[in-house]
């Protein structure tokens, strides 16, 4: 059953939701199959940024409006000088810094894809945790066909998850794979009907709320600190950091300094 989603928060380009410890963030721009222009990111970042320090919330599905795209990338209309213009004028390529609040998100982000998954778009999909897809959906990059290209998570992760010489054939050749040949390349985790996509997403996310928070997030700290070097460990030591917080040993601590005394850590065992 779909949850009785309800508004988080009202925003121009974007939908957030949230219901039962989910989260469902939507990009609602069907009329350019979903490609984000500055403004939407920025609502994307401040959405998700609003996920990761939600209590309620254990899980986020990330989607886009209507079954003709998940995300088309960058709105091209709008590509200028140096990157994409907002309504302020400056060219930014803001997306790279949502790529990152998703891969640091503490909790798993599952894209929920119905239609085109391209360029930005899917690279977007790649840096999800788990990607669910409709009988319909389409993946590819078109950076070389049309004068870009990601040669960060959009080329490394993606062959990282898929291997270097399927990566390489699809963003040197542009061709477009169905949900089909997706999940045959490990690209995707599971393709349904177009009409249980959600259903299906959800299904996944509830499997995952009855699990251990803690143990979820370190699991998804140690897969991005084996891909994402110095800057993955210090995700996954800012997440040993939080739990040693909740120990008493590092409380004693805290309390010495503050009480102004020597702390007594001998109380507290070392264990093998
Ligand atoms: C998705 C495609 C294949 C769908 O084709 P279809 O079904 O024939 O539909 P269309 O008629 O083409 O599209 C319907 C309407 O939607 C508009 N539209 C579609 N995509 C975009 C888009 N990305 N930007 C603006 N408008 C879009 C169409 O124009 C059409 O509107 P109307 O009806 O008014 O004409 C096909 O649409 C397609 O190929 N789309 C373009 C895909 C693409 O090339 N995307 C951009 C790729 N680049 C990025 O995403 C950049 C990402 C980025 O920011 C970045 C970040 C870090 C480092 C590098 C980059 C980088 O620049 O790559």
């Amino acid at each position: 059953m779909i949850p009785d989603w309800k508004v988080v928060k009202e925003y121009q380009d974007i939908i957030y939701e949230k219901a039962e410890g989910i989260a469902k963030i939507t990009i609602n721009r069907p009329e350019v199959h979903n490609a984000f222009r500055p403004e939407t990111v920025m609502e994307l970042i401040d959405a998700f940024q609003h996920v990761r320090d939600d209590p309620e919330t254990g899980v986020v599905l990330f989607t886009g409006k209507g079954d003709k795209a998940f995300c088309s990338g960058g709105d091209q209309r709008v590509r200028g000088h140096g990157g994409y213009v907002g309504a302020d004028d400056v060219p930014r390529l803001n997306v790279l810094d949502l790529q990152r609040l998703i891969r640091t998100l503490p909790k798993p982000v599952i894209a929920v894809v119905a239609g085109w998954c391209i360029g930005g778009g899917h690279v977007l999909h790649v840096v999800c945790d788990l990607t669910i897809a409709a009988e319909n959906a389409r993946f590819g990059q078109t950076g070389p066909k049309v004068g870009s290209f990601d040669a960060g998570y959009g080329a490394t992760l993606l062959a990282r998850t898929i291997g270097h010489k399927k990566a390489k054939e699809i963003w040197f050749l542009c061709r477009q794979y169905t949900a089909q040949e997706a999940l045959e390349m490990g690209l995707v985790n599971a393709v349904v009907p177009l009409e249980r996509l959600e259903e299906e997403a959800v299904q996944w996310a509830r499997e995952i709320l009855e699990k251990s928070p803690i143990a979820i997030r370190f699991l998804k700290a140690a897969f991005n600190a084996d891909t994402d070097g110095l800057a993955g460990l210090q995700q996954l030591a800012g997440d040993a950091t939080m739990l040693y917080y909740m120990t008493d040993e590092a409380k004693e601590g805290a309390r010495a300094f503050l009480e102004k005394r020597k702390p007594d850590f001998s109380q507290f065992r070392r264990l093998p």
